[in-house]
């Protein structure tokens, strides 16, 4: 029998790893076994270590994009098959990455039809920052990103078979009818739901629908891959783990100590004109406990906020922080330097180590196949 393949995208930040726990949840409540796939650039994920807390089991492709590591995603999804037998795989891809359809859905289709059963793909938005990119903000409307990562950002939308507007409490029912009635009217195919997958209002319907249906035959959109490379490319990627130290700390508060850095990360960056996308961050006590602090702000004129919170204070501890803003690498790096370091001399006695640190630029994307058709059709 065939394992579903579903897939659930969108820009960074739209709440992608959220809205993959409650549904990987609301599966493994309906007797279905569970395998999840996490994907970035870069190595050391804050998404794994999340969906890990919760249980699932979970395998990280890092170092590209699913389009452009199309081996290792299904040799992935072979691991996760002899480990734990899923019935069910969810990945969610690098969510500055588009053209998913050609690069990854019907390449799974076509080479691995027999293995898997297509689910239609979603992409998730954040009503905010799509007001924003669709020029509908009335107010507070923040920094805009630059054209060529709006690009890809309009891209998502575009090939989405289903379009999920998350958040949906953050934002009026006027801004709704206005945001609803831009998607409707620029990506007409796209079947449309209202969400919020924190509260869980509004899942189920989206749930049902996926889950009940295959993605239908079709043609891919086309891909500028020249604007898409220098899209990505305008995107500075930051990822670092650190060891904490606050055993001697006059502070051992973990969810105080990781607001306390998204605030002295955010602060600069934003001043230097340098728009958050997505800065997350994980604290997990080496306690031998599941529990982990998560961290999260998805823009720069945005507040951080825990998703989940320690409930004793720490001792020693592993803290991973994943930034991905317009900016080069370099300022992201000095930013989350300069953070670490204010945050020791403002706690005395805490000791805050890098064990790894990487920043980049995405490169190109080089998909590893690209089929321009869901049935037979020529490889580009
Ligand atoms: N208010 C609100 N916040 C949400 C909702 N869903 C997700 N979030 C928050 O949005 C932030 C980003 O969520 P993630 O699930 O990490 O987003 P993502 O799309 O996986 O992000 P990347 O993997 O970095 O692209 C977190 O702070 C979440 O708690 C929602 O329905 N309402
Ligand atoms: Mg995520």
């Amino acid at each position: 029998m065939s394992a579903r393949y579903l897939m659930i995208g969108g820009f960074l930040g739209a709440g992608k790893t959220t809205a993959v726990t409650r549904f990987a949840k609301w599966l493994s409540e309906r007797g279905e076994k569970i395998g999840l796939i996490t994907n970035d650039q870069g190595s050391q994920l804050v998404d794994s270590m999340t969906l890990r807390s919760h249980g699932f089991a979970v395998e990280e492709i890092a170092g590209g994009c699913f389009c452009c590591r199309f081996t290792s995603l299904k040799e992935a999804a072979d691991k996760l098959t002899n480990d734990s037998k899923p019935t069910v795989f969810i990945a969610e891809p690098v969510g500055s990455c588009t053209d998913l359809v050609a690069t990854v859905t019907y390449p799974l289709r076509r080479l691995y039809g027999s293995d898997f059963s297509v689910a239609p793909l979603s992409v998730l938005v954040d009503p905010h920052r799509a007001l924003r990119v669709f020029d509908l903000a009335t107010s507070d409307d923040g920094k805009r990103f630059s054209d060529k990562v709006i690009y890809i950002y309009k891209k998502q939308l575009e090939e989405a078979d289903v379009i999920v507007i998350n958040k949906r409490e953050l934002i009026s029912d006027a801004e709704f009818a206005a945001l609803d009635a831009a998607l409707a009217a620029n990506y007409p195919s796209a079947k449309r739901f209202a969400v919020s997958a924190r509260s869980g209002d509004g899942l189920t319907a989206w749930f049902n629908y996926v889950n009940g249906s295959n993605q239908g035959a079709g043609t891919a959109m086309g891909v500028d891959y020249d604007t898409y490379a220098e899209g990505e490319a305008l995107l500075g990627w930051f990822n670092a783990t650190v060891a904490v130290d606050a055993r001697q700390a006059a502070d051992a508060d973990g969810n105080k100590l990781i607001l306390a850095l998204m605030a002295a990360v955010q602060k600069p960056l934003t001043a230097a004109g340098a728009e958050i996308a997505h800065l997350k961050m994980t604290l997990a006590p080496d306690d031998g406990s599941n529990e982990i602090a998560t961290a999260n702000v998805v823009a720069g004129n945005r507040t951080a906020e825990l998703a989940q919170s320690l409930s004793d204070d720490i001792e020693r501890a592993q803290l991973i922080i994943n930034l991905r803003a317009e900016g080069s690498p370099e300022l992201l790096q000095t930013v989350v330097d300069s953070a670490l370091a204010e945050l020791e001399r403002a706690n005395q006695g805490l000791t805050l180590a890098v064990d790894h640190r990487e920043c980049f630029r995405p490169g190109r994307p080089v998909p590893t196949h690209r089929f321009t058709e869901s049935g037979a059709g020529a490889e580009r």
